[in-house]
């Protein structure tokens, strides 16, 4: 079946950008670092307008820190002011404060106040950046994609940040962003299908991380991701009546073990290859 996904917010993005971007100083621009690419819209640098802007690739903490370095090198190599954060343990916050400092250096006009703004696509933690920015929490933070509903602005001495919800949509260019996307927890689960999500997964780190999938399910040999599914769910004493396969659960607790990082740390893409040479 696949996702189903009818991107028909873009109008309503634009417009509410739109609306706020005179206001802003500076943007965050938050993606998940798991995905550090296709969590990112690729419309926004139109939609700021040349603004300048940090892109945070955060949750780096279940990323794949090797790789993170990468993404970090490429990212720099075109010319973007990017960190990696852990909004979570407040990880590289210091370097953060400094870079946007900086950044506040280079706007032509130096003010009072200095107003940023942050972006991204649900659930990326943009409010948990905001809360690590003012040192407390101000803004509710979620497991679900869709937790921050309003604009809100947050003031600590000279910064006014403003948190938006998750109003840049991911932009899903194939079914295998899509898995990703879902994966990372930035769209609803109303639109796809547990199972089928955790059957894709498990055929994904069969591929990419063998060994750490078999060992921390404790699997004998590789086999179909299906099978694998059932397996997992066997040993873990996902089921029902009959004995039978609990396959929703079991696909619940496959994810669940993904997203906390169970499953050791983990990105799911990586950077085009031809621009790390310089
Ligand atoms: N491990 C880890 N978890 C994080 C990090 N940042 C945020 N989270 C978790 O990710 C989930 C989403 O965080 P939020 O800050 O609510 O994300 P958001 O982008 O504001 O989400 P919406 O408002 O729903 O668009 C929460 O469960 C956070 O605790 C991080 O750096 N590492
Ligand atoms: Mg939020």
């Amino acid at each position: 079946m696949g996702i189903q996904w009818y991107p028909g917010h873009m109008a309503k993005t634009k417009r509410e950008i739109k609306e706020v971007l005179p206001l802003l100083d500076l943007i965050i621009e938050v993606v998940d670092a798991r995905l550090p690419l296709s969590s990112r819209n690729p419309d926004l640098p139109a939609l700021i307008k040349g603004k300048q802007s940090i892109l945070l690739l955060n949750k780096a903490d279940l990323a794949d820190p090797e790789i993170t370095s990468e993404w970090i090198r490429y990212y720099r190599s075109l010319g973007e002011v990017v960190l990696d954060f852990n909004a979570q343990a407040g990880e590289n916050l210091k370097k953060l404060a400094r870079t946007i400092n900086e950044e506040e250096k280079k706007l032509t006009r130096q003010k009072a106040s200095l107003r940023l703004g942050v972006f991204g696509i649900p659930n990326c933690g943009k409010s948990s950046v905001l809360n690590r920015l003012v040192g407390k929490s101000a803004a509710r933070v979620g497991e679900r994609p869709g937790i921050t509903r309003g604009r809100q602005w947050v003031k600590r001495e000279r910064w006014e940040i403003l948190d938006t919800p998750g109003i840049l949509w991911p932009k899903i260019s194939s079914q295998e962003v899509g898995w990703k996307l879902a994966l990372v927890g930035a769209i609803k689960q109303e639109i796809f299908d547990l199972e089928e999500l955790a059957v894709y997964l498990l055929g994904w780190l069969q591929e990419k991380y063998p060994e750490g999938l078999m060992d921390y399910y404790s699997l004998e040999q590789e086999d179909e991701p299906v099978k694998l599914l059932e397996e997992i769910g066997r040993k873990r004493g996902c089921l029902i009546k009959g004995g039978e396969i609990d396959y929703s659960r079991a696909a619940g607790l496959v994810w669940s073990d993904f997203r906390s990082g169970r499953l050791g740390r983990i990105t799911l893409e990586n950077p085009p290859t031809h621009s790390l040479s310089q």
